[in-house]
């Protein structure tokens, strides 16, 4: 059998994912990158799964592209042909950046220890971040002669607007958990014996929700970023039009008017 890159377990709705190469910060490997696409094609194709938690195994939540994958790393061969290292970020990065924006449920990350480079990336990428307070990002391309990838050039000035994305993008350098959260980068920073739990009753908490209308959610303020003011209230009106039809609007109008707890379905 294959080594289990990426340890999945299920917790009632919450799909956990944990990268698992601790003994190299799980650094990314295509092998890795590969099995955490399954995974994540996986939970979207299961109806019983309504939130997706990623976290890392060991003290880190992952060192970003591994640099000693051979596809990657220079060669030190004098005379040796370059590697058009683009190629890693279509084949494996892009389609993992897109899957997570485009799950059909909200997709928590837990940070608990170090993410850098994709690895910082990919955890910004997700819905809600969550980060212990010993964890830390590093957006540490500048340091290796690289621009941020894994949609971090897109993320990090809507997160954090221009003058810190440049700041952090630029020197590469280490911002703390506690600082992320100060400057909007991330949702929140909890005790680091605390952060799975609190991260799998938030996903917990998202998995009870109306997941359609989470998911649409995402997406319409993701695209309200390239809107102008009415084209996006037209987007909401239009949105609002479709979720009105769907089953979970009228759950959660007669569980509010009979004062009960809603059981919501549509995904
Ligand atoms: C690693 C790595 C690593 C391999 C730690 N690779 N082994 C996409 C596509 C194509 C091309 C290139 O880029 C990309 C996107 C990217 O992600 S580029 C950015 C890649 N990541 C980095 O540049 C970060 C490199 N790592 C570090 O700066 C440090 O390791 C951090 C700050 C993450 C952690 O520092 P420490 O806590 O001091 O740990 P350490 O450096 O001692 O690392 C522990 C082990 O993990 C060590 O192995 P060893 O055998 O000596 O114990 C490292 O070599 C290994 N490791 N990151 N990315």
């Amino acid at each position: 059998m294959s080594e289990q890159l990426i340890q999945i377990e299920q917790h009632g709705a919450v799909r956990l994912l944990r990268l698992n190469r601790p003994e190299a910060l799980n650094a990314l490997t295509a092998a890795m990158l590969g099995q955490l696409r399954q995974a994540l094609e996986a939970a979207a194709a299961d109806g019983a799964t309504r939130a997706v938690l990623i976290t890392g195994a060991g003290r880190a939540f992952s060192a970003g592209q591994d640099l000693a994958d051979p596809h990657v790393a220079p060669s030190r061969e004098p005379g040796a042909a370059p590697k058009d290292i683009g190629q890693i970020l279509d084949h494996y990065y892009i389609p993992l950046a897109l899957r997570l924006r485009s799950m059909p449920v909200p997709v928590v990350a837990a940070v608990n220890g170090v993410a850098a480079g994709a690895g910082a990336n990919m955890a910004l990428g997700c819905d809600l971040v969550l980060a212990s307070e010993g964890a830390s990002f590093i957006q540490a391309f500048s340091k290796i002669g690289l621009v941020p990838d894994c949609g971090g050039t897109w993320l990090l000035p809507r997160l954090v607007g221009r003058a810190k994305a440049l700041e952090l993008a630029l020197l590469g350098d280490r911002l703390k958990a506690v600082d992320a959260e100060r400057i909007g980068l991330i949702a929140r920073v909890v005790p680091d014996a605390e952060l799975l739990d609190t991260a799998m009753a938030l996903a917990q908490k998202l998995a009870a929700m109306p997941t359609r209308a989470l998911a649409e959610t995402r997406r319409a303020l993701d695209d309200a970023l390239k809107l102008e003011f009415e084209p996006a209230l037209k987007r909401e009106a239009a949105l609002q039009s479709q979720l009105g039809f769907a089953y979970d609007y009228q759950e959660g109008v007669a569980a509010f008017m009979d004062k009960r707890q809603p059981e919501f379905q549509d995904r």
